[in-house]
């Protein structure tokens, strides 16, 4: 039996484009994953999130999810484009809605936990250049200053970005989540750009004395491992390390970006005069937690036709609906690397989770033993690593709403509630059950 602390945080999280829908509601306007959605072929099916949960106008009835779930903590994002729907056009109407529902969250005793940016940027601020233009960043501290105004006092922590690598590599270079493009020299730019629109909203809010709260930035990490002994193999590997994790990690906790991935990167980069002085400075501005989501391992070989000499390789461990390695050892290998290369922060886990084919009964339940066994695998791992010291300070579950997955569309359940899309109706799932367990009894 593995226990947690009183103090150990337990949340489940969403974001914004993927629950809300309402998109013309309270006026907003279309950002980017608007746009791509609507594209033929870009996701599954032709989903949008126009709909989706319609967390927008039903998240009185989520909280109470939440609140039968008996968590002490819920992870949302905010909209940009219903604070800023155009260029320095402020909305109230907007940020009301965010600041009612974290109001209530605390009524409710949950601690809001928010994130800024969950890859929805407005449409407005892409047509102007999008994240490839350094003036992104000022677009960023904009927003990001008025969420800090209105929001403060009714959030506990703050995020700024969240996986900015599937933000950059994905939307600019493997071209799979909006804006759709492919451009290794663009998806490199927007990295710089997402990191320093970090540093520098790290930085406005600690330089305001009456802002205190936590504030951070979650990464999407995967250990890395060759799928032989290979010389090859081992550079593949190394290379993906680099691209997914390094890339991002260095500059964040050493202040620089790993040299060997510039190198790969200048076959097609010709100039990283695009980082300026003190630049580095302030991506590498302290925080005050490091966010992980962590889902699988990454097993890697070479290929000597891809353009950074990696590709995934056939592995045989269990995997979930995503096709991804059920793999709890490797996190808890994850782990220990950071705290032995790069962090000493306290850790969150700001997701972490399963999508599998649900099937609702009759009845109304689901019987959804293969997330319940990923999550418990993950939970005591956490439990565990806290034994050895490693300072995980929470653990949010995703997602509290099965929801619009990115390019797989309404196709990939990851909730611990299952969303019926034709009625909006929500039934908790039997790892949601499974889940309020744990957390009341704090152990496993
Ligand atoms: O649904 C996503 C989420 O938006 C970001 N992290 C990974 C999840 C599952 O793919």
């Amino acid at each position: 039996m593995k226990t947690f602390t009183e103090d150990f945080i337990f949340g489940t999280a969403t974001s914004s484009y993927q629950i809300e829908g309402a998109v013309n509601a309270g006026g907003r306007t279309p950002s980017i994953w608007d746009e791509f959605s609507k594209q033929p072929g870009k996701v599954w099916n032709g989903d949008t999130g126009e709909i989706a949960c319609d967390h927008y106008h039903r998240f009185e009835e989520d909280i109470e999810i939440i609140k039968s779930l008996g968590v002490d903590s819920y992870r949302f994002s905010i909209a940009w484009p219903r604070i800023f729907p155009r260029a320095g056009e402020y909305n109230p109407e907007g940020m009301e809605f965010y600041r009612t529902l974290a109001k209530k969250l605390n009524e409710a005793g949950i601690r809001p936990f928010v994130t800024l940016y969950h890859w929805d940027m407005p449409q407005w601020a892409y047509e102007k250049g999008g994240w490839v233009h350094r003036d992104s960043v000022t677009w960023f501290l904009d927003y990001a200053k008025k969420c800090f105004e209105e929001l403060d006092d009714v959030v506990s922590m703050w995020i700024t970005h969240n996986e900015p690598w599937c933000a950059a590599l994905l939307g600019y270079y493997e071209g799979v989540h909006a804006p759709g493009h492919t451009d290794l020299e663009e998806a490199v730019k927007v990295s710089h750009h997402l990191l320093l629109s970090h540093g520098k909203a790290v930085e406005l809010y600690k330089n305001e004395t009456k802002y205190e709260k936590p504030i951070g930035i979650t990464l999407n990490l995967t250990p890395v491992y060759p799928a032989s002994a290979s010389a090859n193999d081992e550079l593949a590997a190394h290379n993906y390390d680099g691209y997914v994790n390094r890339w991002f990690l260095d500059p964040i906790f050493k202040g620089s970006y790993p040299k060997d991935m510039m190198n790969l990167y200048s076959k097609e980069i010709r100039s990283f005069e695009f980082i300026e002085a003190g630049d580095m400075e302030s991506i590498s501005a302290s925080c005050d937690f490091f966010g992980i989501n962590f889902y699988n391992r990454s097993l890697i070989q070479y290929s000597a036709e891809s353009p950074l000499l990696f590709e995934p390789a056939e592995s045989d461990y269990p995997k979930t609906g995503m096709g991804w390695d059920i793999s709890p050892n490797e996190f808890r290998e994850l782990i220990r690397t950071l705290r032995r290369d790069f962090t000493d922060l306290p850790i969150y886990i700001t997701e972490n989770g399963a999508a599998f084919p649900d099937v609702l009964e009759d009845d109304g339940t689901v019987r959804d033993s293969g997330r319940k066994d990923y999550m418990e695998r993950h939970i005591r791992a956490i439990a565990e690593l806290n034994e050895e010291g490693m300072n995980i300070q929470g653990y949010y579950l995703w997602s509290l709403l099965d929801n619009f997955e990115w390019a797989f569309g309404y196709d990939k359940r990851f909730g611990i509630t299952y969303v019926d899309f034709s009625t909006q109706r929500r039934y908790l799932k039997d790892s949601a059950k499974r889940y309020a367990e744990i957390v009341k009894a704090r152990k496993i």
